[in-house]
């Protein structure tokens, strides 16, 4: 590929400017804008950049026509009409500060008191300055309540750190050494592209390339085999692949002795799932199973590329740790292109703490993410203490993203609350908002970036001013501390100072990681092999040091100490009444052209789809659906619409309704999360939302 020039900033016109894709994805591409003139007018992904190659995904390659929509917020809006009605009216950033500043400020001096403020962000921007810096430093210094951003990865981030010890796992570089892939529970082609060229380099190597999903995926339809699992029952799957394993001998005896704890009483667990049981529970025949199993024991170096789609589920954790044994019980994290990969996050270690100043929060309670709808609606926000009287919410879209959304907005619409929204565009979430404050996007910020699917960090220098009055979050924070009088000397740090503190680290994985040379490069390997293999010879992150298949911290939280299969909270079998009312389990895992709810307003990206519902021909016939048919989907917690589509590449009694629409865009105004619950998950508290039983049926125009 040919090298693009890279120039400075004080260069002739046009300039490139190197940056990183802020989007909640496992790639974190490195990105070069093109600026001609103080516009951008082209965006690529750097060709140098051995994860980004050079490519952008679809919805990244339209992001010069999401910056300059028509739509874009420019100046501070002010509600006008009702709440949710989305009638505003400009105002200046003096007035919008001065009287955001007053109503904070109030709330902290009433009897509630500070507790009564939530703050409310997740995954928009990924860059440490405008998502994990000084809005950290406000919320600790104003005493607010904190936030457990749960809403995606701690299910099975506990899960790792409860086996292997962290959010560490085999690096996608080492795939092409592969024999074996298995693709369980992640739509690699639409949630994490980048890996695809290793993935197809595998197999060009003699890899066997097998995707484990309830539905058959684009990515599954690549593969050379598709095992669609029933949701939620992995870990039974992972124990028969055991049982396997171990009553042919195909187990790694030296590993096992010296790098894992626990492996006899793992063997005896796995001897309670032979594959009679096994294919009962997950819906996988005997022989699949048996073979699948046959062949994971006997390669050399299999890559199981995990992702966040299994974990969405009452026992999703669990499911996640027990899959992580895998690869110690057989020895593959000796060789790279061998291992269990969910995230490799924790392999960054940024200086978080000069970044968000635990040090200014006094003592206070924390409210999970995914709760936010009880958080709202009852008294005592669920968890004890003040009402929430007050909601800050930034790189977030909680009104469609949150599970059932129904009680989410009841309690948006409380004439009580006191709701500021920091975004880009009018979402749904900012048609509930007192005051909506204009953000900018990637391309008018700095930032810099770690990533969980590879191990490169990332800089992002601003290419163009900003757009209109937009600020970055992180100057909306500054300005808010000094208008309510926080006088913490931290509140005057520039964002380039942000960044030179979060780079402040002395972990060795992080030397050579420097501003100077994320300046030059624009990206930076960390200071690992290439390709890294992390428990080659142990030195697991765990408190024993070895791969825990028994966990004495899991006993501790009275939970099963040994990898076990954990039901979905609605599981059929265990909840016969239920099933026979709602007998489908919905999964509203990703559509290909949206990355969660951003991109949705984007025209073409949208184009002319509408909400959809695939749905099995079986369970289509029994309801007299067919291609086209305006259906419902239903439980007790709330209805949505979709147009049908019947198709084999659901298994029966599963639908999907590719996600997550925006609620104004649907012609009910209602997403998947109408029927989606605020239970949690086994581990980490994390959301259920593909543990979700539905009924489907026929609904008129
Ligand atoms: N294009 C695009 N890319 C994205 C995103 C996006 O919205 N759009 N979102 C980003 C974010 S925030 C995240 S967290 C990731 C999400 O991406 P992934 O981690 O890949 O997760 P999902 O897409 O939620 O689910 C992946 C697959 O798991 C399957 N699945 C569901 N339940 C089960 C189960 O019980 N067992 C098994 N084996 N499979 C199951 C689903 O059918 C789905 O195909 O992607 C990121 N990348
Ligand atoms: N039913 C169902 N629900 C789900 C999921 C699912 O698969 N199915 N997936 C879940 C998952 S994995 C996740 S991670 C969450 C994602 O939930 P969110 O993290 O809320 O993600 P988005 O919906 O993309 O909303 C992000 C918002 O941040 C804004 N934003 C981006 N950059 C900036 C910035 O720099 N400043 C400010 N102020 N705003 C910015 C964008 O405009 C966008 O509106 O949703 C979860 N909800
Ligand atoms: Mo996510």
């Amino acid at each position: 590929m040919a090298a693009i020039p890279v120039l400075t900033a004080t260069d002739e016109n046009p300039r490139v400017i190197r940056g990183a894709c802020p989007h909640d994805c496992p790639d974190t591409c490195a990105t070069m804008v093109t600026v001609e003139g103080g516009r951008a007018t082209r965006i690529q992904g750097d060709p140098d950049h051995p994860f980004t190659q050079g490519f952008l995904c679809a919805k990244v390659n339209r992001y010069l026509e999401r910056t300059y929509h028509k739509d874009r917020l420019t100046v501070p809006l002010r509600r006008v009409g009702p709440k949710g009605s989305g009638q505003f009216a400009p105002a200046t950033w003096d007035e919008a500060l001065s009287d955001i500043a007053a109503r904070l400020n109030a709330i902290r001096a009433s009897d509630d008191g500070a507790e009564s403020i939530l703050p409310y962000s997740y995954g928009g921007t990924m860059g440490y300055v405008q998502s994990e810096s000084m809005d950290r430093r406000f919320f600790h210094a104003t005493g607010a309540s904190k936030l457990d951003r749960t809403i995606c990865a701690t299910a099975g981030m506990v899960g790792m750190q409860m086996t292997v010890g962290a959010s560490i796992g085999a690096d996608g570089e080492g795939m092409p050494h592969s024999d074996l892939v298995l693709l369980w529970g992640t739509n690699t082609l639409t949630a994490n592209p980048h890996l695809w060229p290793y993935v197809l380099k595998a197999r060009e190597n003699g890899a066997t390339v097998i995707a484990i999903d309830p539905i058959r995926t684009r990515t599954a339809d690549q593969c050379d085999e598709w095992i669609g699992i029933r949701p939620g029952t992995d870990a039974a799957l992972a124990l028969g692949m055991m049982h396997v394993i171990f009553a042919e001998g195909l187990q790694d005896d030296d590993y096992l002795e010296q790098y894992t704890l626990g492996a006899d009483a793992l063997r005896a667990r796995a001897a309670e799932y032979p594959p009679s049981r096994v294919a009962a529970i997950t819906g996988v025949a005997e022989e699949v199973m048996v073979s699948l199993a046959r062949r994971y024991g006997s390669a050399k170096a299999a890559f199981v590329r995990i992702n966040y789609g299994m974990q969405r589920h009452g026992g999703g954790g669990m499911a996640v740790r027990t899959i992580a044994c895998l690869p110690a019980v057989v020895g593959h994290w000796r060789r790279p292109g061998g291992g269990v990969q969910l995230s490799t996050s924790a392999n960054f270690q940024f200086n978080k703490t000069k970044l968000v100043r635990p040090d200014l929060s006094p003592p206070v309670r924390t409210i999970n993410m995914i709760r936010l709808g009880e958080a709202l609606t009852q008294p005592d926000a669920g968890v004890g203490g003040p009402p929430v009287k007050a909601l800050v919410v930034y790189n977030s879209n909680p009104a469609a993203v949150a599970p059932d959304t129904n009680e989410v907005r009841r309690g948006l619409m409380r004439d009580d609350l006191f709701t500021v929204v920091l975004e880009h565009f009018q979402t749904d979430t900012a048609d509930y908002a007192d005051w909506v404050l204009p953000a900018t996007t990637q391309l008018e910020h700095w930032d810099v970036h770690f990533s969980y699917g590879h191990l490169y960090a990332t800089l992002n220098q601003p290419a163009i001013t900003p757009m209109g009055e937009c600020k970055p979050n992180s100057e909306i924070f500054r300005l808010l501390a000094a208008r309510m009088g926080l006088t913490d000397p931290c509140f005057a740090d520039d964002d380039v100072t942000l960044i030179r503190q979060a780079l402040d680290a002395t972990h060795e994985r992080m030397q050579g990681v420097t501003f100077d040379a994320l300046m030059e490069h624009g990206w930076v390997r960390l200071n690992v092999p290439r390709p890294y293999t992390p428990f080659a010879t142990g030195g697991f992150l765990t408190p024993s040091g070895k791969c825990e298949f028994f966990s004495e911290r899991l006993q501790q939280m009275g939970l099963d100490p040994l990898p076990t299969f954990t039901p979905p909270h609605e599981y059929p079998e265990a909840a016969p009444e239920l099933a026979a009312k709602y007998p489908l389990t919905l999964i509203s895992s990703p559509r290909h052209q949206f990355l969660n709810t951003t991109f949705v307003n984007v025209e073409s990206l949208r184009r002319d789809a509408h909400p959809e519902v695939m749905i099995h021909p079986e369970d289509a016939l029994s309801r007299g659906i067919v291609s086209g048919s305006r259906v419902s989907v239903r439980n007790d917690r709330g209805t949505f619409h979709g147009v049908a589509r019947v198709t084999d590449a659901v298994r029966e009694t599963v639908v999907w309704a590719p996600s997550i629409w925006w609620l104004k865009y649907a012609d009910d105004g209602a997403n998947a999360n109408a029927t989606t619950s605020q239970r949690e998950t086994d581990l980490g508290h994390g959301p259920v939302f593909y543990d979700n039983l539905v009924e489907v049926a026929v609904a008129g125009a």
